[in-house]
Formats: structure tokens, C-alpha cells, sequence
């Protein structure tokens, strides 16, 4: 069949423009970057939500320093994407974006804060082959599953309940304690782990009762403790129930120190009980800790962060930060985004953050985790303590 003259012109045009993008795509793809995709989960709505911002804040930063590095994999220039979910608190919520984000073919996942959350997603990252790690779940179970992809920057509800449980009878000289969990993965963990702690120094338990992390009325649990007549009160659970709780033993009179793990450790706490916190009767653990010259490096975080966000860090902000820079350096050593790649590098890492030194044991816990003990005066969390 002839050509016409018109069709003849529109074939060498469609020629001409294949050789030309053909052309343009080698040269993409010769000067053309790597996209790592990382995820993060969070509850960045529900009560705890001024939790969940403050650890995607941290993430956000760090990715915004990265790509600010301008770092590379061999010739290739890498930009970091961050992929945020909402889990809201809730295992189900949890699960949903744990399987949004496999969809989405992250290279890696940041997350989630809560262990009720993280334990069930951890299944579907590992089905994946996705790399976790969490920066602020502290029950134990999520790194005894055998998953060789998770792993977290923070010590465990064994060491968390462990030392406040230690401290509340051989420091606040506490005899009859009593204690409340929100049934919560991470709340119950660490209410058995401070009990078995307590007795074992000393204190007698002189009662146990139970709340949710949705409950904003504590009077029926509080009355009945109050009739044991507790010098310590430990509370298993988040800064949102805690805050409305400290309320109501001002209310009931109850007069006894208040402990809780890192869930409650916030700068919100302060604001969420108010005058029904009193100096130095609040007593909390964050599951991680710097001192020594490593301070300054802390300090600056939270001075720079403020500015950037116009909000003070509530506790896990910079242990996303470190998690998300962590699992970059992995990344970058390895030379790619593959997690068959950079997975052994992450296990074997020994990385100086903000938070401290990180390296993994064989389970993908933080090795020689600290503590920092902190009470609050004058609605500030104050420092006493980094204990190991
Ligand atoms: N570690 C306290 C809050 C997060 C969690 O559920 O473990």
C-alpha cells in the first residue's frame, strides 16, 4: 500500500519523536535518582493523637535532613518519600495501614508507636519482607515473634516495669502499692512487669484494677483502691487516661504518689491533669535515655525541633528520628533500598544518634537500653535520673 504525503510526514514525525524520547529516557535514566519509599505509622487522631504527630514530626525531619544530604547509592542520587499512615490506636486500624503501605511497596517501615498496634502489623511486614522498627513499642512479644525484620530503638516493658517497680519501694519508699492497666498490650505488660518488680523489693500489692485506654471515668476503681490505702498508685496505660485520672484522686483525696512507664512520660501530661499534679508526685520512666556529652546532641534536637513544628517534643519524636536515620544509613552502606540488601547492614549497625548508641541484639532489640527517670515540677517534666 502507498503512503500518502500527509501520512508519509506523520509516520517520520512519529519516528522522529520515538528516537527522541527514547533518547530522553536513556538520559533519565542514566542521571535519574533512586525513590525510597519509607513508611510510618502512628495515631495521628484519637486521644493519644498529640503522640502520633509528634512521632511523624520526627520523621519527617529526618527525612527532610536526608534529603537535604544529598546521598546517594553508588552514581545515583536518592530521595527519600515518606509514606504517613493514621492507625489511630487501634490493632484493626493498625493492621489496615500496615497492609496499605506493603501495597504501596515501601522499602521500610517506621513504626507504629503502640504495641497493640505494632504486634499485629509486624505479621504483615514480615510476610512482606519489610523491615520494621518501632521507635516507643516496649512489650517484649513484639521481638520474640522470630521476625527478622523487627526490631526497635527502646527498652522493653521488662526493663520499663522492672526499674519503676524497683524504684517505687527502694527510692519513694512505697509499702502498699496499687495498680491500674488499661488492658492494653503495652499497659497490662507493663503493670505485671512493675508488680513482679515491686514485691520483689519489698512493696505489697494491695490492689489491681482495670481500665480501658478509651475510659474517662475512674471513680468505681479509684474508690475501692482508696479503701486500700496505697502510698504508691502505678498506672499501666497512655498521658490521655492518666491525665483525667490524676484529676479524679485529687477529687477523691487520695494522696498517693503516681507512677506509669513511658505511655504516660509527656509534656502533655502536665497539661492534661493539671493542678491535680502536684511537684514531685508524678513519677515516669521513657524507655531510652542520653547523657554525659550525648546531652547536647538531645538538647539540640529538641531546640530545633521546636522551632521547626512550634510544639516542645512529648517523648518518642526523637526516636523516630533516630529509627528513620538508622534504617537510612542501612540503606545507603548497602548501597540500596532492597531489603535483602540492607537488612544484614541494619542488623549489625552501630549508629550514634540523638538518642544514644544504637546496635541490635540477635532479637532486634536496642542493645544496653537506658532509662531516663523524670518527675515533674511546675508542670515540667524534670530529669533525675538515666539509669541502665
Ligand atoms: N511504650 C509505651 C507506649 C507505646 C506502647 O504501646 O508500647
Amino acid at each position: 500500500m502507498k503512503i500518502s504525503g500527509n501520512r508519509s510526514l506523520t509516520f517520520v514525525a512519529v519516528a522522529v519523536a520515538a528516537v527522541v524520547l527514547a533518547a530522553c529516557g536513556k538520559k533519565e535514566a542514566a542521571s535519574d535518582g533512586v525513590v525510597v519509599k519509607i513508611g510510618h505509622v502512628g495515631p495521628v487522631s484519637g486521644a493519644i493523637a498529640h503522640l502520633g504527630k509528634d512521632n511523624e514530626n520526627g520523621a519527617r525531619m529526618a527525612i527532610e535532613e536526608l534529603n537535604a544530604a544529598g546521598l546517594k547509592f553508588g552514581d545515583k542520587a536518592v530521595k527519600f518519600e515518606l509514606l504517613a499512615e493514621d492507625d489511630a490506636a487501634d490493632p484493626k486500624q493498625g493492621t489496615a495501614a500496615a497492609q496499605k503501605l506493603v501495597d504501596a511497596k515501601v522499602n521500610g517501615v517506621i513504626g507504629h508507636l503502640n504495641s497493640g498496634t505494632t504486634i499485629p502489623a509486624s505479621q504483615i511486614y514480615n510476610t512482606a519482607g519489610i523491615p520494621q522498627i518501632s521507635p516507643s513499642a516496649t512489650n517484649p512479644k513484639y521481638t520474640r515473634q522470630g521476625y527478622a525484620g523487627a526490631f526497635r530503638v527502646v527498652a522493653d516493658d521488662v526493663h520499663l516495669g522492672g526499674t519503676l517497680g524497683k524504684y517505687a519501694v527502694e527510692t519513694l519508699k512505697g509499702k502498699n502499692i496499687a495498680v491500674i492497666d488499661d488492658r492494653t498490650a503495652y499497659g497490662q505488660g507493663v503493670a505485671e512487669e512493675f508488680k513482679k518488680a515491686a514485691t520483689a523489693a519489698g512493696g505489697a500489692i494491695v490492689g489491681h484494677e482495670f481500665t480501658t485506654d478509651k475510659a474517662s471515668d475512674f471513680n468505681a476503681i479509684l474508690t475501692t483502691l482508696k479503701a486500700k490505702k496505697p502510698d504508691v498508685v502505678f498506672f499501666g496505660g497512655m498521658d490521655a487516661v492518666a491525665g483525667p485520672m490524676l484529676r479524679q484522686m485529687k477529687s477523691l483525696g487520695i494522696q498517693a504518689k503516681f507512677m506509669g512507664g513511658d505511655g504516660i512520660c509527656t509534656a502533655e501530661l502536665a497539661k492534661l491533669a493539671g493542678d491535680a499534679m502536684k511537684d514531685e508526685t508524678v513519677f515516669c520512666a521513657e524507655a531510652g535515655g542520653v547523657e554525659g556529652e550525648q546531652k547536647a546532641g538531645m538538647d539540640k534536637f529538641r531546640t530545633d525541633f521546636k522551632a521547626k513544628f512550634n510544639a516542645d517534643v512529648q517523648v518518642y519524636a526523637p526516636y523516630v528520628y533516630d529509627a528513620v536515620k538508622v534504617m537510612a544509613t542501612a540503606m545507603v552502606t548497602a548501597g540500596s533500598s532492597d531489603p535483602a540488601k540492607y537488612l544484614p547492614v541494619l542488623k549489625a549497625i552501630s549508629y550514634k544518634g540523638v538518642t544514644g548508641d544504637i546496635a541490635f541484639d540477635e532479637k532486634g532489640d536496642i542493645k544496653n537500653g537506658a532509662l531516663t527517670l523524670y518527675t515533674y515540677k511546675g508542670g515540667e517534666r524534670t530529669q533525675l535520673a538515666v539509669v541502665r
